[in-house]
């Protein structure tokens, strides 16, 4: 309760930020898509990490108000990344906003605010976003249509990590699954967590995905993916999360 009523404090105080990481070919290196990561950092304190307060903005609602200043913040960032590079943004979504009714609206007007085609803009979802979502799953579902309709592309997040994982993608309306980090071997002469990424890659290549890893924090994880096939990549190896300008200052760099 406490940690609520700071986040609505830090709301209407701007004490939020968004970070940046990129998201890589596996071949080439090229930076495609930058994540979306919000950041808390109450003014002189450490910053809070989201895997504290975003829990907390999913129980109260307040997902609701801080996931859409993430995505407006995130398309105006990310507008003249597009529109030099082609780079796409990619931004979480809880299922608490995929059941609102008016949650197709209010992206595609961050999307015309900020002067963006529907394709430069990703959605990242999770496994469990119907399940969670309860009776609201057939609303979630009618958004994510209307928005892929429009343009907009849809990932399943930490993929491998909920369960019943194969209904979903059989159900859900998606275009990119990104391997969840666990999937990384810590061992590179593990045997069986090489044959376990090998299989969620080849799961995921032969329903026609792009694929994505993430946690990819050692050359020999992306040896590995470009081996087995994995398209893109993401983590510590290519770059950590950053500000706009860091971002920005890394695409002229690739340029
Ligand atoms: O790097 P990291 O610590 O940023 O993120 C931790 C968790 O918080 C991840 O599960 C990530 O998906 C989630 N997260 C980060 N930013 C957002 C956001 O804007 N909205 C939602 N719903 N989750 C986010
Ligand atoms: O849950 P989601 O996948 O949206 O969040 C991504 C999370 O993973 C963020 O917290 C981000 O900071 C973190 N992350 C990004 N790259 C790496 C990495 O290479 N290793 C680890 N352990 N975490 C990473
Ligand atoms: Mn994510
Ligand atoms: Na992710």
């Amino acid at each position: 309760i406490r940690m609520v009523e700071r986040l609505r404090e830090g709301l209407e105080a701007d004490e939020f930020t968004v970070h940046y990481q990129p998201i890589v070919t596996l071949r080439g290196g090229r930076s495609v898509a930058f994540e979306a990561l919000v950041r808390w950092t109450p003014p002189g304190q450490d910053p809070i990490g989201p895997d504290r307060f975003i829990p907390a903005a999913e129980d109260s609602g307040l997902i609701v108000c801080l996931g859409e200043w993430v995505l407006r913040r995130a398309c105006a960032d990310a507008a003249p990344w597009f529109h030099t590079y082609g780079t796409t943004i990619t931004v979480n979504v809880s299922p608490r906003q995929l059941a609102e009714h008016d949650f197709a609206d209010k992206v595609r007007r961050a999307l015309d605010d900020s002067g963006l085609p529907g394709a430069a803009l990703t959605l990242e979802i999770t496994e469990g976003v119907l399940v969670r979502s309860g009776a609201h799953a057939e609303l979630t579902l009618a958004h994510l249509t209307e928005l892929r309709s429009a343009g907009v592309r849809v990932a399943i997040d930490d993929f491998g990590t909920g369960y019943s994982s194969l209904a979903y993608l059989r159900d859900l309306p998606i275009d990119f699954l990104k391997i969840d980090k666990s999937f990384m071997p810590d061992d590179p002469t593990d045997a069986q967590q090489g044959a376990l990424v090998r299989a969620v890659v080849d799961l995921a290549r032969s329903l026609r995905l792009v694929t994505v890893a993430e946690g990819v924090e050692t050359a020999h994880h992306a040896e590995l993916l470009r081996t087995l096939g994995c398209d893109r990549g993401q983590g510590w190896l290519f770059g950590r999360p950053g500000t706009a300008a860091a971002a920005s200052l890394r695409l002229v760099s690739e340029a």
